[in-house]
């Protein structure tokens, strides 16, 4: 299950079955994910050059919409995660979304804009809220200082506290923000009062596999509830192309003379959009890798990967117009902060010394409001599914010692290939043999694979780990996962679908499936996750 690069053709057989089979099924992806994004210097300022431009972008129906965003208009300090770890990172000079502006708690960060949108739209300018803004040069406008057309203005902020915030145009936003002009600031902690993560944090159990988080410290915040072993960002949009073609026919209008603020005359309302899009791609798209070729003004995606036990950031932004109740099946969510505000209790956190608890809700779905920004912790190891995910038996026991929690985490295994698993399901089949590899029963009996999909489209294995593939090919054999459309064949995960509630938005243009949507891969311990592709 790790080759590179996937199609996207392949990319939609291999979520048919899971449609059509259940919420939990077992496939492998392609791509992964990251939270890739910008620095702009390492000392205590951060500079960035943005541009806002015109181009096109790409929708999975085939559709190239015209769209405005920003990008750099000069290559930025640096990236993080860094070109060793993300090859192939770039900035455009427009990209949706815009580029995500990856700063350090304390630093004071200028941005300055260019305006080169064509000059019948008129001013732009950005806003970022949440922060202390201050600016410099620039037309006054009615949120904020604003650059005129073929023209510059900057905004100072100190990046106060750690979290994912937004930002986005702040000039005639029913239009411009539609049109794609909005992005994401990641604050990461300083290092001073950093709290001290569990060792696994450290990737210590990993020795091969890289750490694409952007924080040092390990942690979102100054608390050790907000250590975390990979993060993704999520940024939600949705876009009516009646809105962007108006804009498209009257790109090349020429104002007549003495306006100089712009003379398009789109009409926003009423508003039906068709895209719904994560990071700026709808499914399957989101699950190419970040950076892919083809998507130049779409180099984000969305395809996160885990291993059973590993504290999963999630930073989820809303943007445009509409709430999305995004759903992340396999678990709830802990919200840790919005807007860069960690909720914390009134009362001191008996676990952890010197700061009070969390207060954040535990969210079924983490519904995205336009312009806000939250920070949350996904979780997910097997327990309470009632059987061995990991398909041990008597002949193939590794030995799960239980910790407090239940869970195999003790001294000594840290490097164990079941590493975190469950313990009170430890050796408990899922069903006898063959598909199980014990001959009594476990707790089900699924039924023949073909009956739940058609031939190689079916998932494959119900277990992880790295003879899964051996497992579970039903009564007519049938290739497990692994085997088809994955390489290597000897591996299995398990696959969440991510998605939009609404199920609306979960079409492109009317089409299913599409839109918002995405899976999270529970990876075994044995696979190494890449989080280049
Ligand atoms: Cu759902």
């Amino acid at each position: 299950m790790s080759q590179m690069n996937k199609t996207k053709s392949n990319s939609v057989v291999r979520l048919l079955p899971v449609l059509m089979v259940a919420v939990v099924v077992l496939l492998a992806a392609s791509a992964r994910a990251a939270a890739p994004g910008i620095t702009g210097g390492t000392a205590g300022t951060a500079t960035f050059d943005l541009t806002a431009k015109a181009s096109f972008i790409s929708q999975p129906d085939g559709a190239m919409v015209y769209s405005w965003g920003y990008g750099c208009n000069t290559a930025p300090a640096g990236f993080n995660p860094d070109s060793s770890k993300l090859p192939g990172a770039n900035c455009a000079d427009m990209q949706i979304p815009g580029p995500t502006l990856v700063v350090t708690e304390g630093q004071t960060v200028t941005v300055t804009l260019h305006n080169n949108l064509p000059a019948a739209a008129g001013n732009t300018s950005i806003l970022f809220p949440g922060f202390q803004v201050t600016t410099s040069g620039g037309l006054p406008g009615l949120l904020t200082q604003e650059a005129g057309n073929g023209s510059t203005v900057s905004y100072t902020f100190v990046a106060s506290t750690p979290g994912t915030r937004a930002y986005y145009s702040g000039t005639q936003a029913d239009l411009q923000v539609e049109m794609g002009l909005y992005g994401a600031v990641i604050v990461l902690p300083s290092t001073a009062n950093a709290p001290t993560c569990p060792v696994h944090n450290t990737h210590a159990e990993l020795a091969t596999e890289t750490d694409f988080r952007l924080s040092s410290t390990g942690a979102a915040f100054h608390h050790a509830d907000s250590c975390y072993d990979r993060e993704y960002l999520f940024q939600f949009s949705e876009m009516d192309p009646k809105i962007h073609r108006q804009a498209e026919e009257q790109a090349g209008k020429t104002c007549p003379v003495g306006v100089t603020t712009g003379c398009m005359d789109v009409v926003t309302e009423p508003y039906h959009p068709a895209y719904f899009m994560i990071n700026g791609r709808s499914m399957p798209d989101d699950m190419d890798p970040n950076y892919a070729a083809q998507y130049p003004h779409q180099p984000y995606n969305g395809n996160p990967h885990m291993h059973p036990g590993e504290m999963v950031l999630l930073r989820i932004v809303g943007t445009g117009r509409w709430q999305h109740p995004f759903h992340e099946h396999g678990n709830h969510v802990r919200v840790l902060a919005r807007d860069g505000n960690l909720l914390l209790s009134a009362s001191p956190d008996p676990n952890n010394a010197g700061v009070n608890a969390l207060a954040g809700p535990l969210l079924f779905t983490t519904t995205t409001t336009p312009g806000l920004a939250m920070d949350g912790i996904f979780y997910w190891t097997g327990k309470g599914l009632n059987w061995d995910v990991l398909a041990h038996n008597a002949g193939n026991d590794p030995g799960c010692t239980p910790d407090a929690n239940g869970y195999n985490t003790g001294a000594g295994v840290l490097t164990a290939s079941n590493y975190y698993e469950w313990c009170p399901d430890h050796l408990k089949a899922l069903e006898k043999a063959p598909a199980g590899d014990v001959g009594s029963g476990g707790p089900v009996t699924l039924p023949d694979a073909t009956i739940l999909a058609d031939g190689a489209w079916y998932g494959g294995s119900p277990y992880l780990g790295p003879n899964a593939a051996a497992r579970s090919v039903g009564v007519t054999p049938i290739p497990p996962s692994g085997t088809v459309g994955n390489d290597p064949g000897s591996e299995a995960g398990f696959a969440f679908m991510w998605h939009s509630h609404n199920e609306r938005e979960i079409t492109t243009n009317n089409i299913f499936p599409g839109g918002m949507m995405m899976m999270m891969l529970v990876d075994p311990r044995a696979f190494v996750i890449n989080e280049s592709n």
